[in-house]
């Protein structure tokens, strides 16, 4: 028989993610059972409000999954590294926000308006893999367009806001631009360089292809949702001095003719997206207009002249909704409904 209502455990819940996992959680009324809010030893003493009452966070250790359904992940890497396993040994259903388990191929990569029968597989590692914010947004305004045309080529340029980089980035901005103002120097510590005022071309760390971790998730992660490996895709992540909000310049092939027209007729109606393309009302997607909303805005939909079939177009999302924890909601929502 089903259950009324589920054990929730959210593994990094006083950070950026963590806290928009409690908020989508009391939006959506998620059937919460009892819920608990792990993180480290920073936050002893913390408590946090979910539908009118405060829980106290607790030490995220090897014990903390007893008895819980539903784990939501978003301790770092590292930490989802060691924990998420103990929590799935548990017998608790992880859905992990980090890149740790995201190309292992015992564990399903999910965007649910992309692959959401991919959530099937998760039986062999109880384990769920939240994408990367930025190829979340990307697949779900390009997967109707593989769709109808079938994608050869993605060129994609990212424009990052810095809630992508936590809880420290985002003070980290507001000090830089405090700083600048009085006229007293800017102090980099999250960042690599200044990022008030600034672009960084670096998120994550480099490899040895000259390209940053960042900018493979992409391409990776994006071939694995679309179940599609033979699309070709380069990136270029950037961060920017937006608070939230990612943006994507993506430049597409495809094989079939393709026109702008069609694709907003098509985008018009897929799961998740909002155009907003009327560039003579000046009216095309921004970070500021995407935060705290749930849609994948899409605009500035043109042609690309230099290629057979080619579209240019710019996608905005709110990274800390639909670029973590609203999809992470989402693919618990599923496993309620049809798994658990
Ligand atoms: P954040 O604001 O810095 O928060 C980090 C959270 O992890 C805090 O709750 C922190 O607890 C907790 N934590 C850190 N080390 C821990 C440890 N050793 N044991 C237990 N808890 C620990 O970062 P965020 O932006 O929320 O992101 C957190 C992680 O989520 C990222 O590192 C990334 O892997 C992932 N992420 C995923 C997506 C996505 O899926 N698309 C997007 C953004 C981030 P304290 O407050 O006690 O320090
Ligand atoms: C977004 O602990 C870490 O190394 C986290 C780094 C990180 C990631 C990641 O690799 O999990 C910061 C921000 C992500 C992500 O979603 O890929």
């Amino acid at each position: 028989m089903k259950k009324k209502s589920y054990n929730v455990a959210i593994a990094g819940a006083t950070g950026v993610v963590g806290k928009e996992f409690l908020r989508i959680l009391e939006e959506r009324r998620f059937p919460v059972g009892e819920l608990r809010l792990l993180a480290s030893e920073r936050s002893a003493g913390v408590k946090m409000e979910f539908r009118g009452k405060f829980y106290p966070v607790t030490l995220l250790e090897k014990e903390s999954f007893e008895g819980v359904d539903i784990g939501l992940f978003s301790p770092g890497a590292s930490v989802s590294a060691i924990h998420a396993p103990r929590a799935a040994k548990a017998g608790c259903v992880v859905v992990d926000n980090t890149s740790h388990f995201r190309m292992d191929p015992d564990v399903p990569l999910v965007v649910p308006e992309v692959n959401s029968g991919a959530i099937a597989k998760y039986k062999k590692k109880m384990i769920i893999a939240n994408p990367n914010c930025s190829t979340i947004q990307m697949v779900v305004a390009l997967k109707p367009i593989h769709d109808a045309f079938r994608i050869k080529r993605i060129v994609v340029s990212t424009y990052q806001s810095v809630s992508g980089a936590g809880k420290e980035a985002m003070e980290e901005l507001s000090e830089q631009v405090r700083s600048l103002f009085n006229m007293k120097a800017a102090k980099a510590k999250v960042f690599p360089h200044t990022i008030a005022f600034n672009c960084l071309p670096q998120i994550d760390s480099f490899l040895d292809n000259g390209y940053t971790k960042e900018e493979m998730k992409m391409v990776d992660e994006t071939k694995k949702i679309m179940g599609d490996a033979s699309i070709k895709i380069t990136a270029t992540a950037v961060r920017v001095p937006v608070f939230i909000g990612h943006s994507e310049s993506v430049n597409v092939e495809t094989e079939r003719p393709i026109f702008p027209d069609e694709v907003r007729a098509i985008l018009k109606n897929a799961p998740g997206v909002k155009v907003l393309d009327d560039p003579k009302n000046k009216v095309y997607p921004m970070p500021v207009d995407a935060a705290e909303r749930d849609e994948t805005f899409v605009g500035r939909i043109r042609r690309d002249d230099t290629v057979p079939n080619g579209i240019n177009m710019w996608i905005v999302a709110d990274n800390l909704r639909k670029g973590a924890a609203l999809n992470a909601v989402q693919i618990a929502e599923l496993l309620v409904k049809d798994y658990l």
